[in-house]
């Protein structure tokens, strides 16, 4: 995705960082006034308390020299040192995917791009539709599906969305697919009930296949900021994840928060949603990520 594109979506959360940051870029060597006001900012943008406090020591040390815009960039950046992408030269066939996470987060929208981008990757997806709670649910996804042009496999409203996690995974394995992406229904963190089911849902695919499913992705919705990050604590203590997919970066002031996700959770930030369409789904870029957030080479680049 070009660095363009990250520059729109980011723009919201640049604004709210933009009138200090860009002073401070401007100024040469903060004074303590600007140091507060970016500290104000940062955390205004959900970049956590934590971090904040860290950098604004560390460049209250670089005043008086030159390399301090420098050095953000660089404290930024580190946040997504232990981070790897997403490997789409896959070891299992097929390999299973299960996306979760709250009501509304973009968990369908999302697994439709995904396939999409397996299929850019010359790979045979396929779709699961394991939200069973409502009849909509599976419907959207099937519209999805034909966009795509992929098979999908779904349960009738209101079975045992665990059932069809088995039936799709199975399917999958006879059509010969290379990958099957899960879509479940939206579940607040907080009810015990539903994070249980998630559970029994990946019981159920790793009996029909061992191993399965091989990642647990869940979908923040970047527009929730710090609230995203907690709700992903709870289903990576209760369920287990292997990743982090942010939605919605194009509407979002507080993406911010996501400087946090690798850190905190140690988990990678595998891609990033930068709008509505099929096509919107970014690999997460963190060097175009940090710069499209502070305003570095944003004059630069932005037609690609
Ligand atoms: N702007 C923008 N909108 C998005 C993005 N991803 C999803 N959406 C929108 O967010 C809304 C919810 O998306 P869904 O994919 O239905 O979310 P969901 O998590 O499946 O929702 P439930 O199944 O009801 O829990 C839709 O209007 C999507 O078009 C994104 O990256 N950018
Ligand atoms: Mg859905």
């Amino acid at each position: 995705m070009a660095f363009g594109s990250w520059v729109k979506a980011l723009g919201r959360t640049r604004q709210t960082l933009a009138s200090s940051v860009s002073r401070l870029f401007k100024s040469g060597k903060p004074d303590a006034a600007t140091l507060d006001q970016v500290e104000e900012d940062l955390l205004a943008a959900d970049i956590p308390a934590r971090l904040v406090l860290d950098w604004i020591e560390e460049l209250g040390r670089h005043a008086g020299h030159d390399h301090w815009q420098q050095a953000l960039r660089t404290q930024l950046r580190e946040s997504f040192n232990d981070q790897s992408l997403f490997d789409w030269k896959l070891h299992q066939k097929p390999t299973a995917v299960l996306i979760v996470g709250v009501n509304g987060s973009g968990k369908t929208t999302t697994a439709a791009k995904l396939a999409r981008m397996a299929a850019d990757h010359g790979l045979k997806p396929l779709l699961g539709a394991a939200d069973t709670f409502r009849a909509a649910g599976s419907d959207q996804l099937k519209l999805w599906a034909e966009r795509v042009g992929c098979d999908v496999v779904g349960g009738l409203q209101g079975s045992d969305s665990a059932a069809v996690a088995y039936d799709a995974l199975q399917a999958a394995t006879a059509r010969n697919a290379d990958i099957m992406f899960l879509d479940t229904a939206g579940r607040m963190h907080t009810k015990r009930p539903l994070m249980n089911e998630l559970t029994k849902v990946k019981r159920s695919m790793a009996k029909c296949l061992p191993g399965a499913p091989h990642h647990t992705w869940m979908v923040l919705d970047a527009t929730l900021g710090n609230n995203a990050l907690s709700q992903a604590d709870i289903f990576h203590q209760q369920i287990g994840l292997t990743g982090i997919i942010v939605s919605k970066l194009d509407g979002s002031a507080k993406a911010g928060f996501i400087l946090a996700a690798c850190r905190d959770l140690q988990l990678p930030v595998l891609f990033a949603g930068l709008g509505e369409g099929m096509n919107d789904l970014a690999p997460f870029d963190p060097d175009a990520f940090v710069d499209a957030l502070l305003g570095t080479n944003v004059t630069t680049d932005t037609q690609n």
